[in-house]
């Protein structure tokens, strides 16, 4: 491509609204545009790179023999009524009336889509397993769109929906697709790490994130130091591997603590460590209230406390709520003395805690010496803490550390959730109606790009991985009014297309500090500089990845970029 008929408005300035690297990058090399809050236009050099991001994922899903198609957007509602999805998701889910004053969503995902589909026109075991696939665009009306292409509005999306007539056929395409995630990232060259998440809203049971390690993923994930063990933080589990305490325990006592609120101030006041303390909060899971404990320097895992009561809200209390239910605000709240009937749940360190501090349920007041069993009873002890690092690993092996990513792919087993709502069957060998089995895989397409550029970029642009470049050669003219340079430059770009080579060729008449910015900005991993030396044949060859530099007689610049591209 010729630049001076290509649209690529790149830009010196750095965007107000672009707070991390790749949204800026994105913006100033002209790969993308914003027409709304978490809404983009790909333009010409963002669509090749997602063009080679949807080749990668193409040619892994299809070597597993998945189908690839195309649904419709437009999703009726009523698919959604009989999963009950259509009042689940509040005003995230996109909806919009037709002409004839029917409701439709705008698909965020397409669960209901394929399951009642698949459900018309698949009716035996013999044609099971089958496995589905789409790349296309999703509608999620994010409360706090952000980040460009990491949290939109309107992204792009593949995803994959596959069937089955047992849990063993479920696992092994869960399995083949999990490798297939892990091809697939790995030639896009991702850092990545696949981790134990939670299946939150979807049900079923198993479910792995792939996230991108990056500063500016909203995800933790917890991993050991030592085996392959990840895990999305909601969900690794704890180790209960505490001590038992030496020290006797001392008679309860209830001391004046005034204006003492937080844990810290209150363990300061007392004398003693955080994790000496015990932290009270009262929760209203789905509507009832219970009091959760955990060690003082620990923190509550909601995500836990709704798994544990297969809830649907897990929520703190408002702080009228704790004084009118236990007569204290947040700062005094205790499991002594507690109403009767209000359910307390413990972590399990809380187990090993001894004469240690916690709310009087009275402003102003704590108990010391305060032993579980002793002073209070607990209705359950349950894990149901955030890990912190240095935990050992629930594999046993080693101790995690913490890393932030960003979630680009995610596999469900969704079992038959879907199709008994659907009302799905197939006939089985004995000509059984029996209910789908089903899982689904998805894949951020364009949340992947930027996850590319937030792994592959310094302080003058993007830096392309070769896989997913927009171009392979950058060749600039340094100026094009001087016959031997614009010559050389011509034939070198007829030369190398014709050996199969993309190249976007700078032939516009700027300065050469412009085209050299522009070109660090874009990111393109071989630069060649046709210039002074054109008289004699020579040109400079560039690599963006580490800046090497080479004077080369023209005839040898294909093998050069060969070299650069194998
Ligand atoms: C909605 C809205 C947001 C959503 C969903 C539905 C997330 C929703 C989970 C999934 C599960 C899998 C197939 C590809 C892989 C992920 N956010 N999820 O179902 F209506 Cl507004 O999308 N779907």
């Amino acid at each position: 491509m010729r630049q001076s008929q290509a649209f690529i408005p790149t830009t010196k300035e750095v965007p107000a609204e672009a707070d991390i690297v790749s949204h800026q990058l994105l913006l100033r090399a002209g790969f993308i545009r914003q027409t709304a809050s978490g809404i983009y236009s790909f333009l010409p050099l963002g669509k090749k790179v997602l063009q080679h991001v949807e080749t990668v994922i193409r040619e892994e899903l299809d070597a597993l023999g998945a189908n690839e198609m195309l649904m419709p957007a437009l999703q009726p509602a009523e698919l959604w009524h009989q999963t009950g999805r259509w009042h689940a998701f509040g005003s995230e889910l996109m909806r919009l009336n037709d002409r004839h004053d029917r409701s439709f969503a705008l698909g965020a995902t397409h669960e209901e889509v394929i399951t009642s589909l698949i459900k018309d026109e698949l009716n035996s075991y013999k044609k099971l397993p089958i496995t589905m696939y789409q790349i296309q665009t999703k509608y999620r009306d994010e409360k706090r769109p952000r980040f460009g292409l990491l949290r939109g509005r309107e992204f792009i999306m593949k995803d994959a929906y596959s069937f089955h007539d047992s849990y063993e056929s479920l696992d092994e395409a869960y399995e083949l697709m999990y490798q297939a995630y892990s091809r697939i990232f790995s030639r896009l060259g991702l850092n990545f790490r696949a981790v134990i998440a939670d299946s939150g809203a979807m049900g079923g049971k198993d479910t792995h994130e792939f996230m991108a390690l990056s500063d500016v993923g909203e995800d933790v994930i917890a991993f050991s130091d030592t085996s392959s063990y990840a895990a999305n933080i909601e969900m690794a589990p704890t180790v209960d591997s505490y001590q038992e305490s030496e020290k006797k325990m001392l008679p309860l006592n209830k001391l004046a603590t005034p204006n003492q609120k937080t844990m810290q101030e209150v363990a300061d006041f007392i004398g003693h460590p955080l994790e000496q303390g015990l932290k009270t909060l009262l929760f209203k899971i789905d509507q009832s209230f219970v009091l959760v404990l955990t060690r003082g320097d620990h923190e509550v895992n909601d995500v836990k406390l709704k798994n544990l009561y297969q809830a649907s809200t897990v929520e703190l209390a408002s702080e009228a709520e704790a004084i009118e239910l236990l007569g204290a605000g947040f700062g005094s709240l205790g499991p002594i003395q507690s109403v009767k009937g209000i359910e307390i749940v413990a972590d399990y360190a809380v187990k090993y805690v001894r004469n240690t501090t916690c709310g009087a349920n009275e402003e102003g007041y704590h108990y010391v010496n305060v032993n579980p069993g002793r002073d209070f009873d607990v209705t359950q002890y349950a894990d149901i803490r955030f890990v912190t690092e240095g935990d050992p690993s629930p594999d046993g092996k080693g101790n995690l550390q913490f890393a932030r990513g960003i979630e680009i792919g995610q596999v469900f087993k969704l079992g038959t959730f879907y199709a008994e709502k659907l009302d799905a069957n197939f006939l089985n060998e004995q000509g059984k109606a029996m209910t789908l089995i089903m899982g689904c895989y998805g894949i951020g397409v364009s949340r992947t790009l930027a996850a590319i550029v937030e792994q592959y970029h310094d302080e003058k642009g993007i830096v392309w991985p070769k896989q997913v470049t927009p171009f392979q050669v950058h060749l600039l003219v340094m100026n094009s009014k001087k016959e031997e340079q614009n010559e050389l430059a011509d034939n070198l770009y007829q030369l190398l297309q014709s050996k199969g080579i993309t190249v976007l060729y700078d032939d516009r008449s700027e300065r050469a500090g412009v085209k050299f910015a522009d070109s660090d900005l874009i990111g393109i991993p071989v630069r060649i500089t046709v210039g002074k030396r054109a008289n004699d044949g020579y040109v400079e060859c560039k690599l963006r990845e580490n800046g090497e530099q080479s004077e080369l007689y023209h005839t040898e610049v294909i093998d050069y970029i060969h070299n650069a591209f194998e």
